[in-house]
């Protein structure tokens, strides 16, 4: 708790630009937590380095994914908006933690084996304890609730896992967090191969629709969706093309699924695709507008980025001191 509020956190990584899957699976659903909660939203450069990067484009991409949260409406004054590695605190408290995680655990981690098996060149100690991190992430700021998509439904039960262990050892230290996964959007899947997760890495850009993509690019990319042959617009698993584009549509204008299958009755995919397009294009463009003016504000941005950082720090550091203290590292000399 936070001046008697409680406490979300959540994080996204600064490997590519956001997609519509990251939009909808998380960013939208931050935005209206705000008031009822303290709010805290890292973009986990540290996380990003577990894959190669160029440096020049990750801190182009870690900035522009800052300004994408507060375009996308979080209102900085009321959520903490900054850098992971701008705050110690999570790699220190990530190292203890370490010390409370078995090799079994993460081992087990399906987003280990996928990213392992799609960099083999590369799989580095940092890509198997990302988990470890993503817990210190979390436990450093007591969340009681952490926002995101499904996929992260795993490493969320791992850090529940971990700091409960934790506690048992040493008394109650841990906020034991629960994920908040919305009922729609939390997986929204590939344009061109339905059956796996829309990424902002994914290697063919016609997968995924970027947050900053322009109105032609997203209309030609639904209309190239993979579909099927059966041309009925109906929501059911064994057409996971037309099942995403009906999730995508209904999240995009705020109807509910049966009533877009209704609106849809009887048309064509050519036309239904061109109407997913038209609706995605309109979710976007206020958020595209905002993001080309915050990008030309740097001393604002720059702003919230140092206040944020220190908020994040004050917070971080008074969870870091109690768990140094409880493992038994001695007392700072002031
Ligand atoms: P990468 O391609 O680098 O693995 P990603 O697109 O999976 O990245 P992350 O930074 O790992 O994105 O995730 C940010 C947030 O977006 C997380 O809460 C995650 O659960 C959510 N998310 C990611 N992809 C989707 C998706 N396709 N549908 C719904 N939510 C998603
Ligand atoms: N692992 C997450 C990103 C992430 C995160 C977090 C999400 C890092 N730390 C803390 C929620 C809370 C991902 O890959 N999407």
């Amino acid at each position: 708790m936070i001046d008697g509020k409680k406490v979300i956190f959540s994080g996204m990584q600064a490997t590519g630009t956001l997609t519509i899957g990251n939009y909808l699976g998380a960013l939208k659903n931050w935005i209206k937590l705000e008031n009822e909660y303290e709010c805290f939203y890292c973009v986990v450069d540290m996380h990003s380095i577990t894959v190669r990067q160029d440096p020049a484009e990750l801190r182009k991409r870690a900035r522009s994914l800052l300004t994408l949260y507060i375009a996308a409406g979080l209102n900085p004054e009321k959520n903490c908006i900054y850098y992971q590695s701008h705050v110690s605190a999570h790699a220190e408290l990530s190292w203890i933690l370490g010390c409370y995680t078995y090799m079994g655990e993460l081992s087990r981690m399906t987003q280990f084996k996928d990213k392992a098996a799609k960099h083999s060149e590369n799989i580095n100690a940092g890509l198997f304890t990302y988990p470890v991190l993503m817990a210190a992430d979390i436990l450093l700021f007591q969340a009681d609730l952490v926002p995101v998509g499904n996929d992260q439904k795993q490493h969320l039960e791992l850090t529940r896992d971990i700091a409960g262990r934790f506690n048992s050892i040493y008394g109650d230290v841990f906020t034991i967090p629960e994920p908040y996964i919305a009922k729609q959007g939390a997986r929204i899947m590939s344009l061109q191969e339905p059956t796996k997760k829309m990424s902002k890495t994914d290697e063919n850009p016609n997968a995924s629709i970027y947050l900053l993509d322009d109105p032609d690019t997203v209309i030609r990319k639904f209309k190239r969706a993979v579909t099927d042959s059966d041309n009925r617009i109906i929501y059911s698993d064994e057409k996971p093309g037309i099942k995403n584009l009906i999730e995508i549509y209904a999240i995009s204008t705020g109807k509910g699924i049966e009533e877009v299958e209704k609106e849809f009755d009887g048309v064509g995919y050519g036309d239904f695709k061109m109407a997913v397009g038209e609706a995605v294009v309109n979710l976007l463009k206020p958020l595209q507008e905002r993001y080309r003016e915050l990008e030309k504000d740097k001393a604002y941005i720059d702003g919230i980025i140092k206040a944020n950082a220190e908020k994040a720090s004050y917070y971080a550091n008074k969870t870091l001191r109690k768990v140094q203290k409880k493992v038994g590292f001695p007392e700072r000399i002031r």
